[in-house]
């Protein structure tokens, strides 16, 4: 999968995140200030709106060259051609997504143990969204902080494997940095962050993504 995954941005339509703004402007200044991916997740619009929006965003992101997965809703996907979905352990599996989507599409899968990751990799998942890192209001019925030391055993554990990982939950700018360069050497590194609020909810979302694109970028001084 030739996917950028350093900076992956994952939307919210809820008034506290967007305020009063509309969501396809905060996308489109955060992939100016550098998202890698756009992944669509509204949980709340019925079927006929979330087609329309994930429409535009597409729209959005093609002039970008950014790929717009959606999350939970496969059907969206098709109806949109995005190039992919993010599927959790609720969602449609694997293997029937597969069967459903282009052959190319993108599948990303949400691992919270170590078992989901494995059981993903296993199905051929693109890419695991491994979380929750950090505790976060964005999202209250998670079922695991794992913090950067729970992440990173996953990622040692899988680590003879080439799947590619992001974490979420609760990175901002002052953590990415301890989220990526957790340690000088690891068995196995993320491939980047998916980061919901730090972006969408900032007063300036472009600013929000080209710093934490510049955080990402540069490894911390190693003690
Ligand atoms: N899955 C685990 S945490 C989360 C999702 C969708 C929300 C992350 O939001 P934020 O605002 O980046 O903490
Ligand atoms: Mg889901």
């Amino acid at each position: 999968m030739a996917v950028d995954l350093s900076l992956y941005l994952v939307t919210d339509s809820t008034p506290a995140i967007l305020k009063g703004r509309n969501i396809c402007t905060v996308v489109e200044e955060a992939l100016k200030g550098g998202v890698t991916v756009v992944q669509y997740r509204d949980k709340k619009s019925d079927t006929g709106d979330q087609i329309a929006t994930a429409r535009k965003l597409h729209q959005i992101c093609q002039k970008y060259g950014v790929p717009l997965l959606i999350n939970d809703r496969v059907d969206v996907a098709l109806a949109v051609g995005a190039e992919g979905v993010h599927l959790g352990q609720d969602d449609m599996t694997f293997a029937e997504a597969k069967k459903i989507l282009p052959k190319d599409a993108i599948i990303g899968i949400s691992a919270s143990t170590l078992e989901e990751a494995q059981k993903a990799i296993a199905d051929g998942a693109d890419y695991l969204g491994i979380g929750t890192m950090f505790a976060t209001p964005t999202k209250t019925n998670t079922r695991y902080v794992l913090g950067t030391a729970g992440t990173q055993a996953i990622l040692d554990a899988i680590s003879t494997t080439s799947v590619n990982t992001v974490a979420i939950g609760g990175i901002n700018h002052s953590n990415v940095q301890r989220v990526i360069y957790q340690s000088e050497s690891p068995k196995k590194a993320l491939d980047g962050v998916a980061i919901v609020s730090a972006i969408m909810a900032a007063d300036d979302p472009k600013a929000a993504a080209e710093e934490l694109a510049k955080l990402i970028k540069n490894p911390p001084a190693f003690a």
